[in-house]
């Protein structure tokens, strides 16, 4: 056997052994330590890797998510299942009021996407397992049109919402945000990972005074519609709903279901979209809805346009200059901005995650540089582990080890025994 088969083989065994070992039965931890809940769109990535392996434990994990749902349709971003003083901000901060103590906000819904993935590897099993979450799926997306819309663009109304924390894309809005005497807390995140690779107090500030306002409120959406002090219309939000959306609709049809209220979205988020293009800078932008003002950044987000069925001509070569810039993209950040950080999260690094996005988004519309972004998301890895996230410049691992949706990533995707065996196309 030649060198790369058996890189791979163990690999993809290293994968699973983090995949089970993450596994606190019924739901994945992103990693031990840092991380030690259910976050959502992790789960919704871990449900693909746990597929490589285990079909029922990989809807399982899908099920106790949607299981926290919300009386009014959101699915939250933290699912607190045992409390563990190792996590900051916990239960108690967040006060969320649904079936099991979570947070009050959501994540990006790339859960449907992955829910539409896992029905193709095993389609008996999937008619049989998501025909019960299917209303609650479209109830979870309903909460979206409803509460986050701005002309038809998606936004967040908490950094954490985006699943991209720090991103450059929000310092505007995060300085115009005041943030509250909150006294004296205690960090944990960096009792994990080294201060360098995480965000600063000056943002954690900002982080807990919207969580004290949703708290308050008793993450009433109504009452704090009006005077919520942090609103940004994002391209993350956008492009993964609108992919949603569709794989929604899919699945709908394939139970028989009328998909028409989905369908009825999609048109919505295609105009919303339209309006984060930013035309000076001719990119997909994030725009704070509060000032009207444009972040003028181009994030890995701005990638995303491809997975949600737009071919934007201007964004390719935007793609080929940031990845000429460092040797494993796609950058979280712009590594030509003064913003750019290659270890601070996501103010420079690379996810394997969002690089599975954006190339399949690549492919479906015919482009190489899909294939050549796994293969070199695959390297990365190779060379470097499963970590949480990875300098762009180096490829140095950052952030947490062992990281859950890496080694789903590796396993569903990036692995080259994965493409062999795949549906997925280059
Ligand atoms: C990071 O965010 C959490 C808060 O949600 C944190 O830093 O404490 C983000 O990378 C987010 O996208 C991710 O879902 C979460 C768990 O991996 O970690």
């Amino acid at each position: 056997m030649d060198a790369q088969p058996q890189t791979t083989q163990r690999l993809d065994q290293e994968a699973r052994d983090i995949m089970i070992r993450n596994d606190r039965g019924g739901y994945s931890v992103p990693t031990h330590g840092l991380y030690p809940y259910q976050w959502n769109w992790d789960s919704a990535f871990a449900a693909i890797g746990y597929a490589a392996f285990d079909m029922d434990r990989a809807w399982i994990e899908l099920e106790t998510l949607m299981a926290a749902q919300w009386h009014d349709g959101m699915v939250p971003h933290i699912v607190f299942h045992e409390v563990d003083p190792g996590y900051f901000p916990g239960p108690d901060i967040w006060g969320g009021v649904g079936p099991v103590p979570s947070t009050g906000i959501s994540q990006p819904p790339v859960a449907a996407s992955m829910a539409l993935r896992l029905w193709d590897n095993d389609p008996e099993m999937g008619a049989e397992r998501f025909l019960p979450m299917f209303d609650g799926f479209v109830r979870w997306h309903r909460w979206f049109m409803d509460w986050r819309l701005h002309d038809g663009a998606v936004c967040i109304t908490h950094p954490w919402e985006s699943g991209r924390d720090n991103t450059p894309d929000w310092d505007g809005a995060m300085a115009n945000l005041i943030p509250r005497d909150l006294g004296e807390y205690q960090r944990r995140d960096t009792g994990h990972v080294d201060a360098s690779m995480r965000p600063h107090k000056s943002d954690y500030d900002r982080y807990l005074t919207l969580v004290a306002i949703g708290h308050e409120a008793r993450w009433e959406q109504g009452a704090l519609h009006a005077s919520w002090p942090f609103r940004v219309a994002d391209p993350t939000m956008t492009f993964i709903l609108l992919r949603a959306h569709r794989d929604l609709a899919e699945l709908g049809r394939r139970l028989g279901r009328d998909v028409s209220e989905i369908e009825s979205w999609i048109p919505i988020l295609e105009a919303g979209a339209e309006t984060l293009w930013n035309p000076e800078l001719k990119t997909y932008d994030v725009r704070d809805t509060l000032s009207g003002e444009w972040s003028c950044c181009v994030s890995n987000a701005s990638f995303l346009c491809w997975w949600a069925g737009i071919d934007r001509a201007e964004m390719l070569p935007h793609l080929r200059r940031v990845n000429r810039a460092v040797r494993f993209g796609v950058p979280s950040h712009d590594p030509e901005s003064p913003a750019f950080e290659a270890k601070r999260y996501w103010r420079g690094p690379v996810w394997a995650m969002l690089n599975m996005l954006i190339a399949e988004g690549l492919d479906e519309f015919g482009y190489d540089d899909g294939a050549l972004l796994r293969q070199n998301t695959a390297r990365m890895i190779e060379e470097n582990g499963f970590a949480e996230y990875f300098d762009p410049i180096t490829g140095a691992p950052a952030g947490g080890q062992n990281f859950t949706w890496t080694a789903a990533i590796w396993l569903d995707w990036a692995s080259p025994r994965a493409r062999e065996e795949n549906r997925w196309a280059g």
